[in-house]
């Protein structure tokens, strides 16, 4: 079906009323009003499969059909579809944030490759479905907070980077993983631009305790669905307590490194942004207070600002990571 940009949508279409409860509720409050058209109830059956644009091998359908969601809880409520895919932030395809759902179909995300390189005992260029192969898709909901200050609630699909990372065995010497996007300027029209401020391709990393956290995502779907092309097909990372630039999108290399690996934004502006990109309320962005944060669906009249949490609110579970360490400083 069509998905409509959110300005078409009519607010009363676009109000979450979905507070996650549990699968079923979920697919059908939020999955299958929204994209439907429909308000109240009276549908009998989770509208699963809704947006007809997001196709991908049978494989990865049928994986993503079997994840678990027994880790799905959450009492945030959702984002919409149209907002989580209409809203985005993919340079490779333009600046502004209905860029990557204009221009993101020119990406061909299947097949796709991904070279496990550096200290790993078994290095190598695999295929994404052997990448996958045997490890299981698991439902998690998670808020993603951008530095830019507007934040989203995302069920996405995906495996624990750790199980991924440990099929090809670290060696002692990896202490941070890189990870870098596709560079294909055919698909990618904004990477043929000369005057930009990437410089291509688009790269990240972590910290290997970080990226080893059980919190820490590889995303092949969102919503039930294969991941669309504008949300970083077919592979992307998701690191929820960290601003959004860490979570990088259509990956083909990961690398465990023994130093501390390039990362774009930092290259960019390193005094605006950081390796670690924590999210924190009480360091701000040298341009703008990190303090609150708007929470799509946002509008003039419902701007829907609501207070920033230390580490997005995963405190509990990733503090411990920088015990002893200045936030500050470490930002
Ligand atoms: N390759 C690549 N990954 C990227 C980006 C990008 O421009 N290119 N933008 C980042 C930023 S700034 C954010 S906020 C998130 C947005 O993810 P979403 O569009 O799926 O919400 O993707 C991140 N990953
Ligand atoms: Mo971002």
């Amino acid at each position: 079906m069509l998905i409509r940009r959110p300005s078409d949508i009519p607010s009363s279409e676009i109000t979450p009323e979905a507070v996650y409860r549990n699968r079923r509720e979920f697919m059908r409050g939020a999955l299958g009003l929204a994209a439907l058209g429909l308000s109240g109830t009276g549908l009998a059956e989770p509208a699963h499969v809704t947006d007809e644009s997001v196709k991908g091998p049978a494989w990865l359908e049928c994986k993503i059909r079997s994840a678990n969601t027994e880790n799905t809880k959450s009492s945030d409520i959702l984002t919409p579809y149209q907002h989580v895919t209409g809203y985005n932030n993919f340079y490779e395809f333009g600046y502004d944030k209905t860029d990557p759902a204009k221009y993101a179909d020119a990406l061909r995300p299947h097949p796709w490759q991904v070279e496990i390189a550096g200290a790993v005992a078994k290095p190598g260029v695999y295929n994404l479905e052997d990448l996958l192969k045997g490890l299981d898709l698991q439902e998690r909901v998670y808020r993603l907070r951008c530095v830019e200050a507007w934040s989203m609630v995302i069920p996405w699909i995906g495996i624990s980077l750790a199980d991924l990372l440990k099929r090809f065995e670290p060696t002692g010497a990896a202490k941070y993983v890189a990870f870098t996007t596709l560079v294909r300027p055919e698909e990618m029209p904004a990477q043929k631009k000369r005057l930009g401020t990437i410089e291509w391709p688009y790269r990240e990393g972590l910290r290997l305790d970080e990226a080893m956290h059980p919190l820490t995502l590889m995303a092949v779907g969102l919503y039930g669905k294969i991941l669309p092309n504008q949300n970083g097909a077919p592979l992307r990372l998701v690191v929820p307590w960290k601003y959004g630039f860490k979570s990088i999108k259509s990956i083909v290399k990961i690398e465990l490194t023994e130093h501390q690996p390039y990362t774009s934004w930092s290259a960019i502006a390193a005094k605006e942004y950081g390796f670690y990109a924590n999210v924190n309320p009480q360091v701000d962005h040298p341009r703008w207070s990190q303090a609150q944060e708007r929470r799509l669906p946002s509008g003039l009249l419902k701007p829907n600002i609501i207070p920033t949490q230390l580490f997005n609110g995963y405190a509990d579970q990733v503090a411990q990571l920088y015990s002893g360490m200045d936030l500050r400083k470490f930002y």
